[in-house]
């Protein structure tokens, strides 16, 4: 077994001082680059004569292309794949089990179990193997084997086994029609659909290729606010086209769906689940998407949710709705992920406990084709939230992930927030729901409640920006989303570890890399959001602070909902006192937060309202620590300036220049943040900031009139 530890060292200690020479960020972390030290350099040339590959499918295709290709650029000599075994040693032999030549190799090696889509590598009589059962896990079984190759590690005793731990990882692009993507900061869409068909941007296949290399077998290339126009026969053939595209690289294809659809472009009267027209429609209209994509995955639907049409316009429930759509999907193998982000319109209820009360009662209702995708917070991707009470409170039903990779509330398309961090303190974080260590982890990968299908969906940072993701950074979120889909319990810091790896060649930016990702998250929460505050962002583009923002068409749409601050406190009740929102958790995990005092101050505002003087266990009122907090995360963004101005000339110019100049933009957003905020609270505290921190510029009314229409990202409406 290579040791973890020793590949995060060599990976750190190999101090390739390559390239300064212009790079854009194009590559993402497939670079690849030559690997500098010669003494590494010669002895993987000794061991990596000759390459073979047993299976001959498009995706085994793909993979020794991958191999080829990336083998020969890091160690500077063709090396070209071949398929027969031949003889002698150094041989890299890739195939899946239906070779008698692997079969042995894997009895010999006693290897374990290899499960679909996993793999595993191992070197044995001076040849290393890269097997698995299907081809999929051979394409990722390549992509690991040429990261560990680039790790400068030794590969003479290579011993390893992956399967996945969930089944559909996918990313979900709300990209609409037009080529703007709802909540998208870093440009259009990737997806050219004028001119699709038959304009093919080589994009696509970049695309599907970086989606591969972290393990990512599926996408949604449509906005779950959908558009009828995707059942169209041009629009299908558009999709059947990226299809064909992504299907080598092992991505099958998912599609929203409209609930509305049938009426819109079929005529009908009703879109009612239970109408056998309807039904007859979705069938009919299924079959037409599958003769033209014979892997499609399936529909992702947002229902009864933000003025989205659903099964509640005819009284008919989620499942009714899930169930009527997943019968047509079934007899193709298809699926469908239902989502639970709901909130109606009428519902006094708090807001954060809506999606729970509509769904528990619909446990064990839905077909076994039919996730239930959830957000991994009750609220809206915040900054920082406490886990989703459904996580765990559905074990008759599969309930999958949906993380937002783009940063809608935190920093958009510039600012540097590792969120892989986020994702990690969501996945680890223990429901109890059956005692102690019930981790989301273990509800989503079906293991707590025995649940075959499983998955994790990530609302995609991507758009037709050069470098993909805008900030050069939030390439590390689309790569740790990868990461935590294949293996929910990755460490970030393995993660980070291999990104700035593959992403830089100097050992010191690389350090500095690791040092952003391990702590930007929390300094966007303290800048932002500090102690459990939430949703206090600027209305509709969510671009900047907005506490103030009480006018809206519905109440939880505004900040003073959230927040509720006072002439005597702050924050939000969801204790017994107040919403009770504790009571959907289990009472191990509900106890934790039962009173101000016990609760995590990062929590304190989310669940208690606490008046300003309270004396919180750092000594501080909460108005003073309210004001350090912010200050503290200012501090961390200027720590990065710094720290990043340090690295000039050891990174290439280009990139170098585009993280310094988002870090100042991030420096001087912390700060408005910060002052906007305090300005504001100060209003209610009747207390000034403490003299001895940086005191707001302006005055509260500055902050307020400042104004950004045309702020990326907002929707469309048709
Ligand atoms: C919110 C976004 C909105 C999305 C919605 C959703 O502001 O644009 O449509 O989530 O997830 O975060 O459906």
């Amino acid at each position: 077994m290579i040791r973890l530890k020793f590949i995060i060292a060599l990976w750190l200690s190999f101090t390739a001082i390559s390239s300064v020479t212009g790079e854009d960020g194009y590559a993402l972390w497939l670079r690849y680059h030559k690997i500098e030290n010669k003494t590494i350099r010669k002895k993987y040339a000794s061991q990596i004569k000759s390459l073979v590959i047993l299976n001959k499918g498009e995706v085994a295709n793909t993979a020794a292309k991958e191999l080829s290709k990336g083998l020969s650029s890091m160690l500077d000599t063709k090396v070209e794949s071949q398929m027969s075994l031949g003889k002698g040693s150094g041989k890299i032999i890739v195939g899946t089990v239906e070779n008698a030549a692997i079969t042995q190799a894997i009895n010999k090696n006693k290897t374990g179990e290899i499960k679909n889509e996993g793999y595993a590598i191992f070197s044995l009589d001076k040849n290393i193997y890269i097997a698995a059962t299907d081809e999929k896990g051979l394409l990722y079984g390549a992509f690991h084997f040429l990261r560990t190759v680039h790790s400068g590690a030794d590969i003479s005793k290579l011993n390893l086994l992956e399967n996945p731990k969930l089944k559909v990882r996918i990313l979900n692009h709300w990209d609409n029609m037009d080529r703007t993507i709802e909540r998208g900061y870093a440009g259009f869409s990737i997806f050219n659909w004028h001119q699709l068909p038959d304009y093919i941007d080589p994009r696509y296949e970049d695309y599907a290729r970086a989606n591969a290399s972290i393990g990512i077998n599926a996408t949604v290339v449509t906005n779950v606010n959908a558009n009828y126009l995707v059942f169209r026969p041009d629009y299908m053939d558009k999709f059947a086209a990226l299809a064909d595209i992504f299907r080598p690289y092992g991505i099958k294809l998912y599609l929203t769906a409209r609930f509305s659809s049938p009426i819109e472009l079929g005529g009908l009267k009703t879109a009612d689940p239970l109408d056998p027209a309807v039904q007859q429609w979705w069938n009919e209209k299924t079959k037409e998407i599958y003769k033209r994509i014979p892997d499609f995955g399936g529909f992702l639907v947002k229902a009864n949710s933000e003025g989205q049409p659903g099964p509640q316009e005819y009284n008919r429930t989620h499942a009714d709705g899930a169930n009527m759509l997943a019968d047509a999907v079934a007899p193709f193998g298809g699926i469908v992920m239902w989502r639970a982000f709901v909130y109606s319109n009428e519902e006094p209820v708090d807001r954060a406990k809506q999606a729970y009360n509509e769904f528990v009662p619909l446990d064990g209702k839905f077909r076994k084709n039919v996730l239930v995708q959830v957000k991994n917070g009750p609220i809206d991707f915040q900054p920082r939230e406490p886990i989703h009470p459904l996580f765990g409170a559905m074990p008759k039903t599969p309930v999958m992930m949906e993380f937002q990779i783009t940063k809608e509330y935190l920093g958009q398309g510039t600012h540097l927030v590792g969120l892989s961090k986020m994702y990690e303190e969501v996945l680890k974080a223990d429901t109890y729901v059956k005692g102690k260590g019930s981790l989301v982890a273990k509800v989503i990968d079906g293991s707590l409640d025995n649940q075959e299908l499983t998955g994790m969906a990530g609302v995609a940072n991507i758009g037709n920006e050069r470098n993909w993701t805008s900030n050069l950074f939030a390439q590390a979120d689309w790569y740790a989303f990868g990461r935590l889909a294949w293996d929910p319990y990755m460490e970030s810091k393995t993660i980070f570890q291999e990104w700035a790896g593959l992403t830089f060649d100097n050992a010191e930016v690389q350090k500095t890399a690791i040092l952003f990702l391990e702590n930007s998250h929390e300094w966007c929460v303290k800048y932002m959001t500090p102690l459990g505050l939430h949703h206090i962002m600027a209305a509709n583009h969510h671009y900047g602070p907005g506490p103030w923002v009480s006018r809206m068409s519905r109440a939880d749409w505004t900040s003073v909902y959230y927040h509720k601050a006072d002439s005597v406190a702050v924050g939000f009740d969801r204790s017994v006192t107040g919403t009770n929102a504790l009571e959907q958790y289990s009472p191990e995990f509900a106890a934790q937060y039962a009173s101000a005092d016990k609760t995590d101050l990062k929590f304190l505002l989310w669940f208690h309202h606490v008046p300003w003087n309270q004396k919180l266990s750092t000594g501080k009122t909460l108005w003073e620590e309210m004001c350090e907090e912010y200050n503290r995360g200012v501090q961390g963004v200027s720590s990065m300036v710094t720290d990043w101005n340090k690295l000039k000339g050891k990174v290439d110019e280009e990139r170098f220049q585009q993280v310094a100049m988002h870090l100042k933009i991030q420096e001087d957003e912390a700060k408005w943040w910060r002052d906007a905020c305090l300005s504001y609270f100060k209003t209610f505290s009747r207390q000034a900031i403490p003299a001895h921190l940086p005191q707001p510029e302006h005055d509260l009314k500055y902050y307020q009139d400042l104004n950004y229409p045309y702020s990326p990202g907002i929707r469309p409406r048709w």
